[in-house]
């Protein structure tokens, strides 16, 4: 396999010294981008994640746009549900839609753990395809999102501001939520151990709706879980945890032995950095809506991040997606900010 020529993200996560702070944006491949939106034309949703040569091009469109010094696969967290046996629809303008949620016991018996060779074979060929079309210059992310999360999805059957049917299933059936968290886990920690397998040269794990829970409900419903995925990942590829909202479990989720945990815009870097301790290094946290800001605003809190972050243990991201009306202009003007301002 070709060296990295661009490894600043894999080093800073292993807390080794960088020239400068990596930087790279969640959700990077997407509707923002106008060459994005010419393939959406074209393809449906998950026709765009099956098709490796799609999916490559899509991955490396951030790379060659906006100059970020990593790639994401394109994909979907929803992926895994779909292998597991669930009917996943991407609405337009209205997101995912899986019309027979769970809801009772009789509803689990359609789920199974997949053989993820078989069923997301074509997420593996895309890896190997990007791969070797980045030809190193820079590393890929593999992601799966946290077992809590695609639980909100399958139970909820849609997105939600609240995913109440889902904690309702969860505090009203306990056991039956487990089960299928342990289902979601065992199946997650397979298919990324084959993401790895296949050339990713690490993985995020996207824990969205982590926040919506209370401290205790997180380790119960999604910690735990998550705990069981570094555990078997980590020593294989560094591995970051976004949990959204979940400032509150930063200790925590520093002690599952984590290289890296992602943050919002809702918590100070410093105070992050005092639950997370100084063994981890974090990732994030610019307001995705800041994007839209005056581009030399954009730069001067650029450069308040990246001060409020200090030196190292550092990766410069959003704290959330990017949003899909940003100026193309606007995410470079972020990306070339990191750049200039990192102070290492
Ligand atoms: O073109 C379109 O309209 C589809 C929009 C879209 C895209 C570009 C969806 C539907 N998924 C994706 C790609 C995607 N999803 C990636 C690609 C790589 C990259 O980051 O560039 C990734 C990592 C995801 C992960 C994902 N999907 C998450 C976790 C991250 C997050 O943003 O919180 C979640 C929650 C989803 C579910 C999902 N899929 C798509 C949408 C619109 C949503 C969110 C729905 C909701 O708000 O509940």
């Amino acid at each position: 396999m070709t060296a990295l020529k661009n490894d600043l993200i894999l080093r800073t996560l292993r807390g080794e010294a960088t020239e400068r702070t990596p930087v790279w944006m969640m959700r990077q491949a997407g509707r923002y981008l106008p060459e994005y939106m010419a393939l959406r034309a074209k393809y449906g949703f998950f026709e765009r994640c099956q098709t490796p040569e799609l999916a490559c091009e899509i991955t490396l469109q951030p790379v060659d746009i906006v100059g970020v010094d990593a790639a994401i696969l394109f994909s979907d967290i929803l992926v895994v549900p779909q292998a597991m046996g669930m009917e996943v629809q991407l609405i337009e303008s209205k997101g995912p839609l899986l019309p027979e949620p769970i809801h009772t016991k009789k509803d689990l018996e359609r789920i199974v753990v997949p053989d993820v060779q078989d069923r997301l074979h074509y997420v593996f060929d895309a890896i190997r395809l990007i791969k070797q079309e980045l030809n190193g210059r820079v590393p890929l992310i593999g992601f799966a999102g946290a077992p809590w999360t695609l639980l909100c999805y399958m139970v909820q059957g849609k997105g939600s501001k609240t995913f109440d049917e889902a904690k309702a299933f969860c505090y009203q059936q306990p056991e039956l939520a487990h089960q299928l968290l342990q289902m979601i886990t065992d199946t997650t920690i397979a298919y990324m151990k084959e993401q790895i397998a296949a050339g990713a040269d690490m993985v995020q794990i996207f824990d969205s709706w982590g926040g919506l829970l209370s401290p205790e409900d997180f380790e119960t419903f999604s910690l735990q879980y998550i705990r069981q995925i570094v555990a078997a990942l980590k020593d294989l590829a560094p591995t970051i945890i976004f949990a959204k909202g979940a400032w509150f479990a930063l200790e925590e989720m520093a002690a599952t032995g984590a290289h890296g945990l992602g943050i919002d815009w809702c918590i100070k870097p410093q105070l992050a950095r005092q639950f997370a301790g100084d063994k981890v290094t974090l990732q994030g946290n610019f307001d995705p809506a800041r994007l839209l800001s005056p581009i030399t605003e954009i730069r001067a809190s650029v450069k308040r991040m990246l001060e409020a972050f200090g030196p190292g243990r550092h990766i410069a991201n959003l704290g959330h997606g990017i949003l899909p009306n940003v100026p193309v202009d606007h995410a470079r003007a972020f990306v070339d900010a990191v750049k200039e301002f990192s102070v290492q």
